[in-house]
Order: structure tokens, then sequence, then C-alpha cells
């Protein structure tokens, strides 16, 4: 047993904040030795914070080790993302998990060869990344796999706190998640492309300036409480941060406000994380190289 008598000593003289079920979960911890399930669950009751948020004390000691530990099983988390440069869907789930530090190893398919599609079958029968290994759980597709990390990782602070600003960001990010399908085509996710240039159709001009006047109107409302979309950082963000990048590849002009949050997206240390690895990739996807 590799904790300590004086831990565990402590751990029982922790003032009775969670239920009895809280302390079932704390000593199983402490008796299958799982260090960071029992010292975030520790953090849990000596603050006093409710049940639910005992995996935000793992997330606390990860943070405090400096390190990116296990997640609540003991087993870290795992996300399979196809190319940086050119992975949209994969971009929305690692965004929410790298903005938020929460720990997971990453595992990267290369799109479009001929192995892709028995490499992707290693780890998701739906075929598509990106895909998240949580122990034993399988999520896949981008939103379920966002709606999972908020639910179980971060109390909900996915989306919006007021209901009807809920109700609201999980409109847009439906609204990107099932539409917007001239942009995708014709402004496909290029990361390391700037300056591109593509004829913009009337279909096209009608999918830009709907997004453009979303954001305008969202970050007009929620200006003071942030620089997302709904003001803290939300599912609604990651959803359209490939549009980012696809403006910004194309050079799509948009409103001075929609500018903006663009320049805020794109400045985040997470996304230029995301942008320096793409920059580093050799792998080039014909299909996908669009514009003059
Ligand atoms: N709706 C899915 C779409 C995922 C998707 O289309 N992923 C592409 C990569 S961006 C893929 O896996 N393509 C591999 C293939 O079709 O062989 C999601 O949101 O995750």
């Amino acid at each position: 047993m590799l904790l300590s008598n004086a831990f565990i000593f402590d751990a029982f003289t922790s003032r009775l904040a969670g239920t009895i079920a809280s302390w079932k979960v704390h000593l199983f911890a402490i008796l299958h030795d799982d260090i960071d399930l029992a010292i975030g669950y520790h953090i849990m009751l000596s603050k006093q914070n409710n049940p639910q948020s005992y995996k935000q004390g793992i997330l606390e000691k990860a943070e405090q080790r400096g390190s990116r530990g296990p997640t609540i099983s003991g087993v870290k988390m795992k996300l399979i993302i196809g190319n940086k440069n050119y992975s949209s869907w994969s971009l929305r789930a690692w965004l929410l998990l790298s903005v938020n530090d929460i720990p997971f190893d990453e595992v990267r398919v290369t799109l479009s060869t001929e192995n892709t599609r028995s490499e992707i079958a290693k780890h998701t029968a739906a075929g598509k990344v990106p895909v998240l290994h949580d122990n034993d759980l399988v999520v896949w597709d981008s939103l379920a796999i966002c709606e999972y990390i908020s639910e179980q990782y971060l109390g909900g602070k996915g989306w919006p706190a007021d209901a009807k600003d809920r109700a609201q960001a999980r409109s847009c990010a439906a609204e990107m998640h099932s539409g917007f399908f001239t942009i995708r085509e014709k402004l496909p996710m290029n990361c390391r492309a700037v300056d591109r240039h593509v004829p913009i159709s009337a279909d096209l001009e009608k999918e830009i300036s709907r997004i453009d006047s979303m954001w305008t109107e969202l970050r007009t409302k929620f200006s003071a409480s942030g620089q997302w979309l709904f003001g803290e950082f939300s599912i609604a963000d990651c959803m359209f941060a490939p549009v980012v990048f696809r403006f910004r590849t194309y050079n799509v002009a948009v409103s001075e406000i929609s500018a903006y949050y663009m320049k805020n997206v794109l400045a985040h240390p997470k996304v230029q994380l995301w942008l320096d690895q793409a920059q580093k990739e050799v792998e080039t996807i014909e299909s996908t190289e669009v514009g003059m």
C-alpha cells in the first residue's frame, strides 16, 4: 500500500462533506492504491465541494504536480485524431480537452492513405475520427465527445451556466455540426496555408454571412464577460474553431467584431500549439489543397 497512515488518518478526519457513497469511493481508491483518485477525492472532501466535482479534485492534483496524470479511472484518456492540418472535426474535441488542461494521450491517424480505414477501425467501428477512449468507454463524433467531457470532467462547464445562453450555445453548435456544407466543401480546413483565394459563390457568401452575423451578435452581447462567443470559453468556440482557421486561410472578409474574435481564438496558446504541430506535419492531401 503506497499511501501513508497519516494520509488515511487525514482522509478520515476530513470534514463530513461527502455522502457515504463519496467516502466509499475514497476508501476504494485508498485500498486500491489509486493515489490520483484518492488525492483528488481528498481535495474534494476537504473543500466540501459537491460530489460531482471530485473529478475536478483530480485535475487540480494533476495541475499541482505540473504534469498530465491519469484520469479518474486511473487510465489516461486517449483521443484519436486525424492530421492536425486538415482534420477540422478532430480540432474541436482536442481543443476542449486542451484548453481545460484535461489529461489525455493523443493518437494520430494519417488521413487519406490506403491504411486510414484499417487504422481508424482499430479504435472505432464508426470509421471516423475523432474518437475518445476513456478506459473501456468509446465515444465517437466530435460533438458527442465534447458533451461527454463537459459532463464527466467539467461539471457541465463546457456550456454556459445560464439556461437561455446554454440553449443558444447548443443551437449554434448544432447548426455548425449539421450544416454549412458549402463552407466545408469550398473552404476546407488547411491550417498551415495562408493567402489562398477561392471564388465566392452566392451559396458560399450566404453561409459566410450567416456565421459572421452570428459571431458579431454573440460577441456584442457577451463582450463584458470574456473574449469567447458566450463570454467564457465553451463548446460553441470548439465547434467554430475550424471555421476560424478556414476564414484565415482563404482571407474571408468578416465584420470588425468577428475579425477580433478570430484574432483572439488564433492567439490562444492551445490553438497556437495545434497550428505549430500542423505546420510540422509533412503529409499533403491534394484534394484538400484548394485556392490560389
Ligand atoms: N460527424 C463526425 C465527422 C467526423 C469525420 O468526418 N472525420 C473525418 C476526418 S476530419 C474522418 O475520419 N475521415 C476519415 C475517412 O473518412 O476515412 C464528427 O463530428 O466527429
